[in-house]
């Protein structure tokens, strides 16, 4: 049975009381335009919200609101369309309105704001007004797709006025909303001069969720504050209506994974990976984003400490890291790039013998069997974001490792490391404390390694994507 399939079956046993229509609002469609063979057809993205909640909306015969991934072009505007029982409601985006809103306002401002001011947040008013026009678009497509009486949920932090918006448009509606990625203390997210638009536009919601508790209590500290509501961190009330807020952290497909590892032609690739690399070397391996959340200079730097320090060498591990290009055009993301490719030089030119590099770089987005092959073929995982809502890498590692083998060295600042106890878990601003752990990593007894992995294997596996869904679902519709 194919992976997909058997997702399917186990889905379809379940029902889910009291929805009859789900709509789901989302910057992205769960399609992309493909070209095969000169023409272009839709095709099911890949990425752990859709996977996760396009069941749910099949099966609901629901609606999915979204911008199709291109800018929009002159010409007529593309009509709504159904592709495997999910109504797609495209919003058309101009490239004036990409350069402002996306990656302006959502990327620029929102972005570095809520993961802890890490880089400047950049404000500006032009932005501002290009985010609440588009958010509008958004309100005004869902409104098309929905009847009175109908299940809403909305996506992140691109459309966090579309939950107001929508109400007003449409007012017996139930809402509730999602944030992808952290919710910034109180003292952080005060210097936002949209501040109070941004929580009253969340709080046209029924229930909004958050991946952990401290996002949770953050954005309820910041609501009492910043407007009108009143209560507690997991009910408020606002203009007459009662608002619930909780911790609903995400997952991945687990089986999915599983069965993934599990394919032969995905082990051939991972033992050719490890002959290339070396059968002696320990693998240590870094999948990101090209983002500056993620901590990958100072985890680069902690290595280059290790081999400084003579504590590992060469002969004894090989660094991989794998960077997938993003958000190119934001000036912060240039400058990151810069910096890592630096640090990868200079490892390599100090560090490498003939036959051994230090580092391999690979900038790039790899197909899906690739990734998991570098997951099998890896010894040690690490992730050391500054501060990530969640961190699916870290889950998708673990749920890979059918044999138990392997280390996770995780930050303590992702949020999967709420879950994840049995990780090496690391303060990523410590350089000295990550290169101790990564040496630690790369030795750790057998026994302790498989003890780790089957703690961390069990969590992954009673709460997968599907759970997550349900649990949101039931909750906003109870
Ligand atoms: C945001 C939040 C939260 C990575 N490299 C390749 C590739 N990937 C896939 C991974 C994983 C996804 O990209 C990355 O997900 P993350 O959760 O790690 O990070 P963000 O993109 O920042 O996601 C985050 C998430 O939303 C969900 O709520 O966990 O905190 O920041 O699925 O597998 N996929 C392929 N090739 C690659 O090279 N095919």
């Amino acid at each position: 049975m194919s992976p997909q399939a058997q997702t399917k079956t186990d889905l379809d046993r379940k029902s889910i009381p009291g929805v009859d229509r789900l709509t789901i609002v989302a910057n992205r469609l769960p399609v992309r335009r493909v070209e095969q063979g000169g023409r272009k057809r839709w095709q099911r993205s890949p990425g752990g919200l859709v996977s996760a909640v396009a069941p749910f909306v099949e099966r609901c015969h629901g609606s999915w609101v979204g911008w199709p991934g291109y800018p929009e072009k002159e010409g007529p505007a593309l009509k709504p369309f159904t592709h495997e029982d999910i109504s797609i409601r495209p919003v058309p985006l101009s490239q004036d309105e990409l350069d402002t809103f996306y990656y302006g306002f959502s990327n620029a401002t929102l972005w570095p704001l809520y993961h802890d001011a890490i880089r400047p947040p950049v404000f500006r008013r032009s932005w501002w007004r290009a985010y609440v026009h588009v958010n509008r678009r958004y309100a005004q497509a869902a409104a098309r797709a929905v009847e009175p009486g109908d299940t809403v949920w909305i996506h992140d932090y691109q459309l966090q006025l579309v939950p107001s918006m929508l109400r007003e448009l449409v007012p017996k509606l139930r809402i509730g909303f999602f944030l992808h990625i952290p919710f910034p203390p109180e003292e952080i997210f005060a210097r936002l001069p949209w501040r109070t638009q941004i929580i009253e536009g969340l709080l046209g919601s029924d229930l909004i969720g958050f991946q952990t508790k401290l996002g949770a209590q953050n954005f309820s500290r910041a609501a009492r504050r910043f407007s009108a509501a009143r209560g507690s961190d997991r009910q408020l009330d606002f203009s007459g209506r009662p608002i619930r807020v909780g911790p609903y952290p995400i997952s991945i497909d687990v089986k999915h994974y599983e069965q993934l590892a599990a394919s032969p032609e995905i082990i051939k690739r991972a033992e050719g990976l490890r002959d290339q690399m070396g059968r002696n070397r320990r693998v240590i391996l870094g999948v990101d984003r090209l983002d500056y959340t993620k901590g990958i200079d100072l985890r680069l730097r902690a290595f280059r400490d290790v081999l400084e320090r003579g504590r590992l060498s060469v002969r004894d591990c090989v660094f991989n890291q794998i960077a997938v290009p993003s958000r190119e055009q934001v000036e912060q993301y240039q400058e990151l790039r810069r910096n890592v490719e630096e640090e990868v030089g200079r490892i390599n030119g100090e560090f490498s013998e003939p036959g051994l590099p230090a580092v391999h770089y690979h900038r790039r987005n790899l197909p899906v069997e690739d990734l998991m092959a570098f997951y099998l073929a890896a010894d040690v995982l690490v992730i050391t974001p500054l501060r990530d809502g969640m961190n699916l890498v870290a889950k998708e590692y673990v749920a890979s490792r059918l044999d138990n083998t392997g280390v996770l060295v995780l930050s303590e600042f992702a949020g999967a490391a709420h879950e994840l106890r049995s990780a090496l878990l690391v303060n990523p601003y410590d350089i000295d404390g990550m290169a101790s752990t990564l040496e630690s990593a790369v030795r750790l007894s057998d026994r302790d390694v498989t003890r780790r992995m089957q703690a961390m294997r069990r969590v992954v596996k009673r709460h997968d994507v599907f759970k997550w869904a349900d649990s949101f679902i039931t909750e906003l519709t109870r």
